[in-house]
């Protein structure tokens, strides 16, 4: 049946064949960060997309809607790189996707594992209810980018690992679930402050709630890092090795119900919608 009405351009038509019909294919694309593309540059390569950052196929019915969650802080130019490239990659696929920027409002300070924000945007399930895709990491999705069953950990070639897995278990960078598999693990932990952990502790979480990481091949999930410095104000959580063995005791406690925050603001702005959270300190 027609999914129910979603935001974006007018689409009509048969549902999409799992490979996009009429895309000529790019071929390996060569991603350069010498240059930070600006919004107008952007926008004006991107027409199809509308305001808050939303595209629809003109020519065909995808077959799940996918939001794509990009948690932010401090790294414009970075979001710039994602942007550009991104809206192309999944145009090109005929997703019916929209792309939501959640910003975490305070400098200094420990924050909350970044994966964490993933579960902020409740009303971009309302919206975009059938498939998610979350991550700080650009790279590219295939046709339907969740796997039906299991969550799907897309990012296991990454450049800064020498495009392979750093070990077996790694759950980091860009992953895609539908709200269902995300309700199953009960969402990502609210309990990590701080860098590291976050991402291992939903890999157990998958295993916990009794499926299995989903995962494309190399070639797919390849992916090319803006290179960074650690955060500052995002230093190594020295609990995330406490906190991990407590999973397992956990996970059906903290998560996506006792989630507590505060939207501040939501703006649609043309290649994205931004939500502005403040997701409280360290305790
Ligand atoms: C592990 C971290 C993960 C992290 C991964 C890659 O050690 O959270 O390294 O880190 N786990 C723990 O600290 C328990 S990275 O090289 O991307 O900085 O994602």
């Amino acid at each position: 049946s027609a999914p129910p009405s979603a935001p974006g351009t007018a689409g009509t038509g048969s549902v999409a064949p799992v490979s996009p019909p009429g895309v000529p294919p790019v071929g390996p694309l060569t991603v350069s960060f010498a240059r930070v593309p600006t919004l107008e540059q952007i926008q004006a390569k991107n027409p199809g997309v509308v305001l808050g950052g939303r595209y629809r196929p003109p020519l065909c019915e995808a077959r799940s809607r996918t939001a794509v969650i990009v948690p932010h802080r401090n790294r414009e130019g970075h979001l710039g790189h994602l942007l550009y490239h991104l809206h192309p990659f999944l145009q090109r696929q005929q997703l019916h996707y929209g792309i939501y920027v959640v910003h975490q409002v305070g400098t200094g300070g420990p924050q909350r594992g970044l994966e964490g924000v993933w579960g902020v945007p409740r009303e971009v399930w309302g919206h975009w209810g059938h498939s998610g895709v979350t991550g700080d990491t650009l790279g590219t999705l295939w046709g339907h980018p969740c796997d039906s069953w299991n969550p799907k950990h897309t990012s296991v070639a990454m450049s800064k690992f020498g495009y392979s897995l750093p070990y077996p278990q790694y759950f980091g960078g860009v992953s895609a679930l539908t709200p269902d598999q995300y309700m199953k693990i009960n969402g990502f932990p609210n309990e990590y402050w701080g860098w590291g952990g976050e991402d291992d502790d939903i890999a157990t979480r998958v295993r916990l709630a009794g499926m299995k990481i989903s995962r494309p091949p190399v070639s797919i999930g390849h992916y090319k890092m803006v290179k960074h410095k650690s955060d500052k104000g995002n230093e190594e959580n020295p609990h995330r090795f406490d906190l991990l063995v407590r999973t397992q005791r956990s996970w059906t406690q903290d998560g996506m119900n006792s989630l507590t925050y505060a939207l501040l603001a939501k703006e649609l702005r043309p290649l994205y919608t931004n939500l502005t959270v403040d997701i409280g300190r360290d305790p």
